[in-house]
């Protein structure tokens, strides 16, 4: 029977006792009559300490012709040590290679010098054994789950939309094509028309947390062209600002539970996380625009004006997350499922979320009668025709309902203070990468 495996932070509670780890060999170093390897495992790193007259000599030979990041197994038995990084290190009995790494490494993991970005995800498994890279994922995967539990709690249904659509679900330039048999499919952009529809089926409040795919030609540091959306739909809303609630309330309560998790992980990331100002803001459109000196210019925000208005609301109002509302009609002619506001129809029920000038997720009321939706359709420049399954489900009986989008990878980008999207994600695609 082989020793148990022990990971390397539950070595502090086994003082004497022998045990197995396994992990990459980050370091290996000989001072006189000691030498230290450092052993890294999925929880941290163990100190491995051979000492000269007490140690196999045989091990010494092992580790030291053993070229760094190899994955080695080790033998030992525990025992306190002060000077040591977790208060333990291992006393060896037994090295065994377990698979040996070439040298020189693409990619340096211990590395005080870092990489280009670039450099870093062509290597992407060397530069996830980081740490600190390993942190934002750490970060991703509970605020994906306290998101979950954020819609549970408030009676979403978790649902799973195509994304092989014979029609783009938007319409828009930015659909990937693909041979679907011999005829043409496009990669889904937006769960959008399907949520929709199943609101038409009597869900009532559906989310969806999923891959969609959009051709952004822009090489910018919060575009990728596979992304994860967080869609949320409800039935029976009809006041925009019921929407906003509901995204205001699961945005804290996900951001508040990926503090807790993180910071129970010890996780450094918990510590930068942002102190939410509730309500968020909310700042209708005309105002932003007025701010920016650019009264009804009738189209969306650049960039650069939405990093202004973030300041703004930051330095003025010392908010991180805020509301654009009232979003006009001119600007969202293509969106045609938005609502158009029955008492001025140059404004529609849509809105944007905000953190510090960074557009997180946009969304609103939409048209759910079947006239109006089919006038949208046209004023969009599209063919209702194109449309048939989602049409239909406007034709027998949908409740008024309203919803959005929110981009999971802008919010790990925000949360984690990531300077490019791409660090985010763990193998991000964009116009010129689809390796590794
Ligand atoms: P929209 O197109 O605004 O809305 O997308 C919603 C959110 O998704 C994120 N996002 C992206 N993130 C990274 N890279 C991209 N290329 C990218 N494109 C979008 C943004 C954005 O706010 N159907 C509507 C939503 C709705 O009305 O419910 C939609 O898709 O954070």
């Amino acid at each position: 029977m082989p020793l148990p495996r022990r990971l390397s932070r539950e070595l502090a509670e086994r003082d004497g006792e022998a045990v197995r780890i396994a992990g990459h060999l980050e370091e290996y170093r000989a001072l006189g009559g000691v030498a230290f390897a450092l052993v890294r495992d999925g929880s941290g790193t163990t100190q491995v300490t051979l000492k000269k007259g007490t140690t196999e000599p045989a091990l010494f030979t092992t580790l030291e012709g053993l070229a760094r990041e190899s994955v080695v197994e080790v033998e030992g038995t525990v025992q306190r040590s002060a000077k040591s990084r977790r208060g333990v290190e291992l006393l060896p009995f037994r090295v065994t290679p377990l698979s040996v790494a070439e040298v020189p490494l693409p990619l340096g993991v211990v590395d005080k010098v870092s990489a280009d970005l670039n450099t870093r995800l062509d290597h992407r498994v060397l530069d996830l054994r980081k740490p600190a890279v390993r942190a934002i994922f750490e970060l991703r995967a509970e605020l994906l789950a306290a998101l979950r539990t954020a819609f549970v709690q408030r009676g979403f249904l978790e649902i799973e939309t195509p994304k092989l659509l014979r029609q783009g679900a938007e319409g828009g330039a930015t659909l990937f094509a693909v041979d679907y048999f011999g005829t043409k499919a496009y990669l889904a952009q937006s769960p959008q028309l399907y949520k929709q529809m199943l609101i038409g089926a009597g869900f009532e409040r559906v989310f969806e947390i999923a891959p969609v795919f959009r051709a952004e030609p822009s090489d910018t540091v919060r575009h990728v062209t596979e992304l994860t959306m967080l869609d949320g739909e409800i039935g029976y809303v009809t006041d925009p600002e019921e929407i906003r609630a509901v995204l205001e309330g699961i945005v804290v309560d996900a951001v508040e539970g990926t503090r807790k998790a993180l910071a129970a992980r010890g996780s450094p990331l918990s510590e930068r996380f942002p102190t939410i100002v509730q309500p968020f803001p909310r700042i209708p459109f005309d105002q932003a625009e007025s701010w920016l000196g650019r009264p009804g210019a009738g189209r969306d925000f650049s960039t650069e004006e939405e990093k202004a208005i973030g300041e703004r609301v930051e330095r003025e109002l010392h908010a991180p997350f805020y509301f654009l509302t009232d979003y006009p009609t001119v600007v969202k002619q293509s969106t045609f499922y938005a609502w158009r506001r029955d008492d001025d129809p140059s404004k529609t029920g849509y809105f944007d979320l905000g953190y510090r000038g960074l557009e997180i997720a946009s969304g609103g009321r939409r048209e759910h009668r079947y006239d109006r939706l089919l006038e949208n359709i046209r004023g969009a420049g599209l063919d209702p025709a194109s449309f048939p399954g989602y049409l239909e489900a406007f034709r027998f009986g949908m409740p008024p309902h309203g919803g959005w989008g929110l981009g999971i990878d802008r919010l790990v980008q925000a949360l984690a203070e990531l300077p490019n999207i791409r660090e985010g994600r763990l193998f991000p695609r964009d116009r010129y990468r689809l390796e590794p």
